[in-house]
């Protein structure tokens, strides 16, 4: 571990001992990173007799309802006088959802993050981009206090590693990220569990929009860039909500020779969020941040104030100069 890493592991240790009242904060479109992250960091906390709050905005998917601690999870933040704030996997504030208005203005805020992209907007910023998922973080966080980590504590950090991989699929999936997994098993973590309830569990509503979404696919530039809408009317016909298209993008992601894999939802007349998965040298970031987005140089997102139409021809056209400008580099 670098030393400036172990200074700052040692400032949230004296942070975590000296406050009771401990908020903490997961991001808006809930994944299992940010949400194993809190959810560990909850249970380790709550067993440090420390008062703990775990903060998520709605909707977050049923998906993960079977992690420990999902239920104890609050939509916003009651008032009860939180001294400490910590924000697992966000770039920036606005990834609360509004959450972070409600923070006390005199609370510490500790900003744990992998993001490149990472505004720094805590009062303590731990950012690792070379974590595969915030949750190894956590992991080393744990180890270098010395606080017991549970099998609990463990599926849930091993849950966060498991899909911020892709199933340990994605280009991140490298030695750290696999020895974590390793270690985490060891620590109680069920392996064949965790990838049952994330990958083999959707309800036939999710599964029935992904083929209404998959079968009107859409690809361009001799097959480099693919993408699907999700419209409003798909979820009627499939009974399903938004929040079941998040898998649909690892689906056009399996095709041969994609470099730029783009969902549109249709999530109101005018907003739509795109999520964007690349391959060789497209940075998803870079493209998504033209939208006001982020995330990662290979998987990212944006919210767009536009009709669907209207985003799809502005971004298509942007992820087609991205494409060109690859392939010129
Ligand atoms: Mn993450």
């Amino acid at each position: 571990m670098a030393a400036e890493l172990g200074t700052l592991l040692d400032q949230l240790h004296e942070l975590l001992e000296r406050h009771q009242r401990i908020l903490i904060l997961g991001h808006k479109d809930a994944d299992g990173d940010t949400l194993g992250c809190s959810l560990a960091f909850a249970e380790a906390l709550r067993d440090r007799g420390k008062r703990v709050q775990v903060v998520i905005p709605p909707p977050v998917s049923s998906r993960y309802a079977w992690m420990p601690g999902f239920s104890e999870i609050a939509p916003s933040v009651p008032e009860d006088g939180w001294s400490l704030v910590l924000f697992f996997d966000a770039g920036n504030l606005e990834r609360s959802g509004g959450s972070a208005d409600s923070i006390p203005a005199d609370a510490v805020i500790v900003n744990v993050d992998h993001h490149t992209s990472n505004s720094r907007y805590g009062t303590l910023n731990i950012i690792d981009p070379e974590a595969s998922a915030v949750g190894q973080m956590c992991l080393e966080m744990l180890e270098h206090f010395g606080w017991p980590i549970t099998p609990t504590i463990a599926q849930n950090l091993y849950t966060a590693l498991l899909t911020d991989t892709g199933g340990f699929r994605h280009e991140n999936t490298d030695t750290r990220a696999l020895a974590d997994a390793a270690r985490l098993a060891a620590l109680g973590a069920d392996p064949a569990h965790v990838a049952t309830m994330v990958y083999k569990s959707w309800p036939l509503s999710t599964v029935r929009l992904s083929g209404l979404a998959i079968a009107d696919i859409q690809e361009d530039l001799g097959g480099r860039l693919a993408w699907v809408r999700v419209t409003r009317r798909m979820l009627h016909e499939a009974g399903a909500v938004m929040s079941e298209s998040e898998g649909i993008i690892d689906t056009v992601n399996t095709l041969a020779g994609l470099e730029v894999a783009i969902v549109f939802k249709e999530v109101r007349a005018r907003l739509t969020k795109i999520s964007v998965r690349t391959r060789g040298t497209v940075d998803a970031a870079a493209l998504c941040e033209r939208f006001g987005g982020g995330g990662h140089q290979r998987a990212a997102g944006a919210e767009i104030e536009l009709p669907l139409d209207l985003a799809v021809s502005e971004v298509l056209q942007a992820a087609r100069e991205a494409v060109a400008a690859a392939k010129e580099a």
